[in-house]
């Protein structure tokens, strides 16, 4: 298998069980959840558009080939996986009211907040269910990092959102919380596919710590495209973290830089008003001199 072959063979390993489980969701959330996946439009017409890399059920996948096991055993916890993922996603739009995911509107903005929370709601709970349904013999372990992944997710999440209202995060505060938001669900990610790829407990918990790692450096680079990627690329408006204020890592590590460009950044994203274009250009620069990017390339 080449590199760049894995994501289109794990999607093609896990799609269909995916719209299999699907076809169990109550009918108003599998419009939702479908949209959301890339499956269909808002008026239920079937689509090409983009479900996502699917990163981590890949990730599931080749971790249970990685201890010797097969990826197939591994299909339902890698759909869990993702659909959990997808949960965080449309509530993660709803919290921080962004209109635009995967280049196309999200789905709150199409269907409603209410309708967008409740899907999640339905992913989350499909999830736990696929796993308990799997038939493997771990999958009670399975279950439990899964729910302990999304309890650092939750916190992770809630600390992104008290950041909001504070002046004064401090690095380690902020990579704790990229390791909870990110991290916990690719390490699971991995750590799952090993269990279920037949790991022995030892391989379970290193492709945890590994994970963890992966995910916080995949947040650190999410953070630096968040600025400087190509929206085409991204699917995201161009500098949407900065209007939004998103004490991202490399904003956090600009901030604390105790630099001239430190303190017009700081008066700039503390400013009471709108951010214009013209500050959000201002902000990636300062970002930028004040070694935010250079610190998170590193
Ligand atoms: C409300 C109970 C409750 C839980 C939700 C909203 C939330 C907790 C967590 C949000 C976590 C979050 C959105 C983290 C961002 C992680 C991240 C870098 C997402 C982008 O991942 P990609 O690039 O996305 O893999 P694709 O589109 O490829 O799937």
């Amino acid at each position: 298998r080449q590199p760049g072959e894995v994501l289109a063979w794990s999607r093609d390993m896990v799609a269909p069980a995916t719209r299999a489980a699907f076809d169990t969701l109550p009918a108003s959330m599998r419009q939702v959840a479908g949209y959301h996946y890339g499956w269909w439009d808002e008026n239920g017409t079937p689509t090409e558009a983009s479900g996502g890399k699917a990163l981590r059920p890949t990730l599931t996948l080749l971790a249970a080939e990685a201890v010797g096991g097969v990826a197939s055993a591994a299909i339902p916890a890698a759909i869990a996986i993702e659909l959990v993922h997808n949960f965080s996603l449309l509530h993660d739009d709803v919290i921080d009211g962004d209109v635009t995911r995967r280049h196309r509107p999200t789905a709150w903005s199409i269907f409603g907040r209410s309708a967008a929370i409740l899907a999640g709601d339905s992913l989350l709970t499909l999830a736990f269910d696929l796993l308990a349904e799997s038939g493997h013999p771990d999958s009670r372990e399975g279950m439990r990092i899964l729910s302990a992944a999304v309890q650092s997710l939750v916190e992770g999440q809630s600390l992104d959102v008290a950041f909001e209202d504070r002046q004064d995060i401090e690095l380690a505060e902020c990579v704790t919380m990229a390791r909870g938001k990110t991290g916990a669900l690719i390490s699971a990610a991995c750590a799952i596919g090993a269990l279920f790829g037949g790991g022995r407990s030892a391989q379970v918990e290193h492709m945890l710590l590994f994970g963890e790692e992966l995910g916080l450096a995949f947040q650190l680079v999410d953070d630096l495209l968040g600025i400087w990627g190509d929206p085409a690329v991204t699917g995201k408006p161009v500098y949407s973290d900065l209007y939004n204020r998103k004490k991202s890592l490399p904003v956090v590590v600009a901030l604390g830089s105790r630099t001239i460009a430190a303190q017009e950044l700081h008066e700039l994203y503390h400013s009471d008003r709108p951010l214009s274009g013209t500050d959000v250009e201002r902000a990636a620069e300062l970002i930028d001199l004040a070694g935010g990017r250079e610190w998170c390339q590193a």
